[in-house]
């Protein structure tokens, strides 16, 4: 019973959204599409060892680990038809694998900021690794404060009788900005809010970002006086 409401419930959702012919194309679509998210868990599988491989090596050599935590996600398919809505393109295969860059996601959890751009950089040396897209909201956040860095990759996958590039998402940042993005994605981001109470949060918002942003920094500079002592 529970079960037939949710599918119900689901299925007006996408009712709303298109009509008879599109929701059946968007349903056949994400059937079609079970291989190639298969792809995409399998590359995430691949990064993720990556980092487990340099957390480990850095640990062994430095005495800390440079990763607090490390989350991985598929993008939903409700996330990824508004995507190629929002982008206008086809419900086809191609028109992901072409376009959309974020089904798979990592979010590498970093201790110090230094050590978002050393595992960066470590990666991107690897002989297997191809940087697509690099975005640095450190460096320059986005307006509301956001902070994190984002590297699009492309990987490759060896599968029984093939091998196949993946473009994943890499996502760095540290507790803090991890802390912010969090409550802040909870309370306000992708959210039909007023525009009363909008204006009244962002700059609360923004401030917070730039506390998180002093905290960094000052953690960071603690780290660097003990290491040169
Ligand atoms: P979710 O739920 O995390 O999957 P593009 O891909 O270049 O066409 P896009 O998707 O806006 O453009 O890329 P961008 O700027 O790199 O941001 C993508 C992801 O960064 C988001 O994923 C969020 O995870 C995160 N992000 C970006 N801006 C914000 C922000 O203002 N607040 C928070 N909390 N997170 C942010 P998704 O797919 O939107 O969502």
């Amino acid at each position: 019973m529970a079960q037939t409401e949710s599918s119900d419930t689901l299925r007006s959702k996408l009712t709303d959204i298109f009509d008879d012919a599109s929701l059946e194309t968007f349903q056949k679509f994400m059937i079609s599409s079970k291989d190639l998210m298969s792809c995409y868990r399998c590359a995430i599988m691949e990064i993720e060892t990556k980092f487990r491989v340099l957390d480990e090596r850095f640990s062994l050599a430095h005495d800390r680990n440079p990763i607090d935590d490390i989350q991985s996600r598929l993008k939903s398919p409700e996330s990824i038809r508004d995507k190629l809505l929002r982008k206008n393109l086809p419900f086809t295969l191609e028109a992901i694998e072409e376009n959309i860059f974020d089904i798979a996601g990592l979010r590498i959890v970093c201790s110090f900021v230094d050590d978002i751009y050393m595992l960066a950089d470590c990666l991107l040396q690897q002989d297997d690794i191809t940087l697509i897209k690099r975005k640095d909201y450190i460096e320059k956040p986005k307006v509301n404060g956001y902070r994190s860095l984002h590297l699009i990759v492309e990987v490759p996958i060896f599968l029984q009788d093939q091998k196949k590039l993946m473009k994943v998402e890499v996502q760095f940042r540290t507790i803090a900005m991890e802390f912010w993005a969090n409550l802040e994605h909870q309370l306000r981001y992708k959210k039909n809010l007023s525009s009363d109470i909008i204006e009244k949060t962002t700059e609360r918002l923004s401030r917070c970002a730039k506390l998180s942003a002093h905290l960094d920094m000052q953690m960071q500079e603690i780290k660097d006086m003990i290491e040169e002592a």
